[in-house]
């Protein structure tokens, strides 16, 4: 079967980070298509008529949307190389409730610190710490949430570290201080090449968050 791959994506999501960091752990070929989330392309609105979000991996013409499942997706499709979730079913569970953890938790009171002022904008910050000790007490001592090697929850969480440097300059604190291990965790997760040419300049994620944002 041919494999033809196009992935529709905006460049600064955390989301669509997911699906480039498993498309190159698999070394898979594709197509990459920058959308303008404010002028969407026919292409994305028919590919993702309910959500209309990227990413939208479309793979042989049929579309697959929603990140945790694109890269569940891709783990089966290519099982041939660099397996990405636990082969045991129960390490699979634990791993799918780490990623979901990092889904509804992160992400949200992350955009929490930068919508808020004040007490309130203090509370999202804790909030947001509180979350990332969890994370950290669920590393333990392991170099990666996947054990000794760069796993499922490890995808799924470290395209947010390039969103940190505004989390903490919108913020104003530093995450380090309170989760040392999670930026350590990081630092070790940049050093995998399907990461470090994924992840995004920082400072550039900040400024675009604030034109978006209109910070
Ligand atoms: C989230 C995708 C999303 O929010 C996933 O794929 O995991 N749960 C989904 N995509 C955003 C861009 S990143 O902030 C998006 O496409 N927004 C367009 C819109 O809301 O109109």
């Amino acid at each position: 079967m041919a494999n033809e791959v196009v992935l529709l994506d905006f460049w600064p999501s955390p989301f669509g980070m997911r699906v480039r960091i498993a498309l190159a752990e698999k070394e898979v070929k594709y197509e990459y298509r920058d959308e303008n989330l404010r002028d969407k392309s026919e292409l994305l609105l028919k590919m993702n008529p309910v959500h209309k979000k990227i990413p939208v991996l479309i793979h042989n013409n049929k579309p697959v949307c929603e990140s945790l499942i694109i890269v569940e997706y891709i783990d089966e499709v290519w099982s041939d190389k660099y397996p990405l979730l636990p082969s045991h079913p129960y390490e699979r569970a634990r791993a799918r409730f780490w990623a979901d953890f990092v889904e509804k938790k992160t992400y949200t009171t992350g955009r929490n610190i930068w919508s808020t002022k004040g007490t309130e904008q203090e509370a999202a910050i804790k909030e947001f710490i509180d979350h990332l000790k969890l994370l950290e007490q669920e590393l333990g001592d392991k170099p990666y949430f996947g054990g000794d090697k760069f796993g499922y929850v490890d995808l799924i969480f470290i395209p947010f570290y390039s969103w940190f440097y505004a989390y903490e300059t919108l913020g104003n604190f530093k995450i380090e201080e309170s989760c040392p291990k999670i930026i350590e965790w990081a630092k070790r997760c940049m050093e995998r090449e399907s990461v470090a040419k994924t992840l995004p300049n920082h400072e550039k994620v900040y400024l675009e968050i604030k034109k978006v944002y209109g910070l």
